[in-house]
């Protein structure tokens, strides 16, 4: 059987999806490989590598020396980071996604790659944004999804490649912190609601965002790979709707279990991001293609991570 690669293991969804591509297909049949040391990384247990995947040639001769058979490639500068070296976002999103695609196209593997709610700009829908919208979006991070949405659809028209991709929204998590996101307040605010009962959020009380827990993600993650060829008609990126709620529907949710808690607003530029992305999609295509479902409502998200945390803090 050949084996599955991770790269950008060490990140929000790769800490995850990591562990539940292990638990399902076995431990060695899952590299995990990073930019970083093995003794920085979360993993206590090989296999592990340290790899640039900037470098075509090192990222051929890994996937031919593990006889590696697909690639998720979760390795990028998200929205709010991409603002600060644009041409940086562009450089590590677009280069390292296209070295994955042609090795793909040489070596026959399948890859999955996440492209983001970021494709979307301020002259799509606000609400219920249709899986083929306008995609006009004023960030680095964005430009380089819709671009990279687009080449995976090349290297699947052209060379049929088996690449796919979701829409992730944001995605909030407890094993590993985002960095760099413009969802990222969502994560943030566990933290430090249960350190100083207190959180000043960088997001407007009343923005609805797009957002999604982790063990939804990595569900739809490994239910898209598992879907049968045939069945997908979509190439670029399947739109997910899980949750969609504002900083404000947040705080009152986690009062409800900390009734000391109390948020501030301190909008920044990361509002203007945030301002440009629809408030939720439309991803009837994901349902009727792969039978998409999520799981997890503001409720329940909300307790699991506050369960989660509490026994980490203790
Ligand atoms: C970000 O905020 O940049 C990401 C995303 C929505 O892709 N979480």
């Amino acid at each position: 059987m050949s084996k599955i690669l991770v790269i950008g293991a060490c990140g929000q969804i790769g800490t995850e999806l990591t562990a539940a591509l292990r638990l399902k297909y076995g431990q060695d049949q899952v590299l995990a490989a990073d930019v970083r040391p093995l003794a920085d990384t979360p993993f206590d247990s090989p296999p592990y590598v340290q790899l640039n995947f900037m470098d075509k040639m090192e990222l051929r001769t890994l996937v031919l020396k593990e006889k590696i058979g697909v690639v998720y490639h979760l390795a990028a500068m998200l929205s709010a980071s991409g603002e600060k070296q644009p041409l940086v976002a562009w450089d590590l999103n677009m280069k390292g996604l296209l070295n994955v695609l042609d090795i793909a196209k040489s070596d026959q593997l399948k890859v999955f790659w996440p492209s983001s709610i970021a494709v979307f700009g301020p002259t799509g829908p606000k609400a219920f944004s249709p899986q083929h919208a306008i995609t006009e979006p004023t960030t680095a991070y964005g430009i380089s999804k819709v671009a990279g949405e687009l080449w995976c659809r090349y290297y699947f028209d052209q060379y049929g490649v088996d690449v796919r991709s979701i829409r992730y929204p944001g995605l909030i998590s407890y094993a590993a912190l985002p960095g760099g996101g413009t969802t990222d307040y969502a994560v943030d605010i566990f933290h430090q609601a249960l350190k100083y009962r207190q959180y000043t959020s960088f997001i407007k009380a009343h923005t609805a965002l797009p957002m999604m827990y982790m063990a939804d993600a990595v569900r739809a993650t490994l239910e898209l790979m598992d879907a049968r060829a045939e069945k997908l008609t979509v190439r670029t990126g399947y739109n997910v709707h899980a949750l969609s709620f504002t900083p404000e529907q947040l705080a009152m949710e986690i009062e409800r279990h900390l009734p000391t808690f109390k948020m501030f607003y301190k909008p920044d530029s990361r509002q203007l991001i945030a301002d440009s992305w629809p408030t939720s999609v439309d991803d009837r295509h994901a349902r009727n293609d792969w039978g998409w479902q999520p799981e997890y409502d503001l409720s329940a998200m909300v307790t699991d991570m506050l369960t989660h945390l509490k026994q980490k803090l203790q």
